[in-house]
């Protein structure tokens, strides 16, 4: 392995035995240490990635290992110094072994290792090829525990399907949290079972004005077992109590005059608030969020607390303190976005920092109180701005952003008075008004999403723009091959050939 192998984010460290390569073939076996389903699970799913483009049936064992020679082995050794998602990969001239503490580290592992391989392996038909991993060493574990992307499904809804290839994209780049912006003036996209209306009537549009949707129980827990099957947590976000629009069109009793709103399909925010001293509104909050908590196995949920205008301070403080406690009562940790520093938060209330314009006072002050935050500054992480001026999609309210801009910054440093110890993690969030397909999400989210996972999961020992951009050009054949659309950065030296026609290592 060289050290400049294009995986991103880039590990830990990397030791490469150059010259050497351990090559698949037909008879290339994946050997699931002996006795753990776990690993027999982590070996089905890189051979299911491998089976597509490679055509070699890659059986999967979880025998003893009478030799790992012609093997792809993959190990739970109880070696915690990888953490719960670190792994060791070791490819000599014989075979290749993945090893590591839990399994969520074999699932990052097995991402790495398709990265080593040529890009046609992403290819979703038979390809040709040589497949060769490099020889060497790499041991690799994570920053940040946070690792997040937040997909807009309220501003344009997007299908089951939709989601989970986009919960395929991320997990790709070792990201382990999907948050769901699931409500929102446009749209409501969940059912809950006591309130039908939301989804029948509130889900029932979109921005533009198109047909809108939304997930029924059954789906969005698909939605959640498939992103737990790769080690990604859901974060579903009910935004209250600005943002409500569609819950206040759907249910009057939440509105102050008791009268229900009009569907909106616009673009502008600050524009609605539930009627916060009503028993009424606590009961609707405690019914949603009770539903919520219970298809939902991760510990967070999103109460939003975004862009309240109508409410005054003591308002909307009295608020989020109260939305917390009913979080904590069905059982989960609230996180909501900056604003809501400004209230007395729960120890176990973290906050979402995305405007660097405002409120970095009140941010200060609840870190010192112990609040642990989410950095998403819009002007690296906001996949919805526009890339330049030419982009066709997207905004441009906090600038463009750029690849280098996406990734060459600093979480101990981007906040004033805030260091590595007050970050759960980084997080990218993709809002949807202009995009209106998956495609749309695609372009916009790469190549700058790769560069968003390097910041939360790579030491800055191992991070540079320069060594960066030239990995991630490589990936460009890698999005081909699996049919991603991209914006063609000026600032990456992207190869010329597509991936189809590469074939062999490069
Ligand atoms: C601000 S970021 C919002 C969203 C918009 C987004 C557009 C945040 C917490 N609120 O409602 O969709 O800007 O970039």
């Amino acid at each position: 392995m060289s050290t400049d192998l294009a995986i991103v984010p880039a590990p830990v460290s990397v030791e490469a035995a150059s010259g050497t390569w351990f090559t698949l073939e037909g008879s290339t076996r994946i050997l699931a240490a002996p006795g753990s389903a776990e690993a027999a699970t982590a070996g089905e799913q890189l051979a299911t990635v491998l089976r597509r483009s490679t055509g070699y049936p890659l059986p999967v064992s979880a025998g003893p290992p009478a030799t790992r020679a012609g093997a792809i082995s993959l190990e739970l050794t109880g070696d915690d110094r990888l953490g719960d998602e670190g792994y060791e990969l070791v490819v000599t001239g014989e075979s290749a072994t993945l090893r590591a503490n839990r399994p969520a580290g074999l699932f990052m592992g097995a991402q790495t290792l398709r990265q080593l391989l040529p890009p046609a392996i992403e290819g979703t038909t038979v390809q040709p090829g040589s497949w060769r991993l490099p020889g060497g060493r790499i041991v690799d574990h994570p920053r940040f525990a946070w690792r997040g992307a937040m997909l807009d499904v309220a501003r344009h809804f997007f299908t089951v399907a939709e989601v989970k290839r986009f919960i395929d994209l991320i997990a790709l780049y070792k990201l382990n949290v999907l948050h769901l912006h699931l409500t929102d003036d446009q749209g409501w996209r969940i059912a809950i079972g006591s309130r039908p209306r939301l989804a029948t009537h509130g889900g029932s549009t979109q921005v533009g004005g198109g047909p809108g949707g939304s997930y029924t129980q059954p789906q969005y827990a698909e939605i959640v077992g498939y992103a737990r099957d790769r080690h990604v947590t859901v974060v579903p976000e009910i935004d209250v109590p600005g943002h409500t629009n569609a819950a206040l069109a759907s249910y009057s009793e939440l509105s102050c005059d008791g009268r229900a709103r009009e569907l909106y399909t616009g673009m502008e925010v600050g524009l609605s608030s539930l009627c916060v001293d009503e028993p009424a509104t606590w009961r609707f909050l405690d019914e949603v969020l009770g539903e919520l908590a219970a298809l939902t196995p991760g510990p967070y949920l999103h109460i939003g607390g975004d862009e309240v205008q109508t409410l005054s301070e003591r308002q909307y403080g009295g608020f989020v303190e109260r939305v917390q406690q009913l979080v904590g009562a069905h059982g989960k940790r609230a996180i909501g976005w900056q604003e809501i520093a400004k209230a007395r938060l729960l120890p176990t209330t973290a906050a979402q920092w995305w405007d660097p314009r405002t409120g970095g006072d009140a941010i200060r002050a609840a870190v010192r109180q112990g609040t642990k935050l989410v950095l998403s500054p819009a002007p690296m992480t906001y996949l919805d701005m526009k890339y330049d001026e030419h982009t066709r999609l997207g905004l441009d309210w906090a600038g463009h952003v750029e690849v280098r801009d996406a990734y060459e910054w600093e979480p101990s440093t981007v906040l004033d008075g805030v260091g590595d110890a007050d970050v759960l993690g980084v997080e990218a969030p993709l809002w949807s008004e202009t995009l209106r397909s998956i495609a749309d999400v695609e372009r916009m989210t790469f190549p700058r999403l790769p560069g968003i996972a390097e910041v939360g999961w790579s030491p800055v020992a191992a991070r540079g723009w320069e060594g960066f951009r030239r990995r991630l050009a490589a990936h460009g054949p890698r999005w081909s091959a699996m049919a991603v659309d991209y914006h063609r950065s000026p600032q990456v030296p992207w190869p010329d050939q597509p991936a189809r026609r590469s074939g062999g290592a490069r």
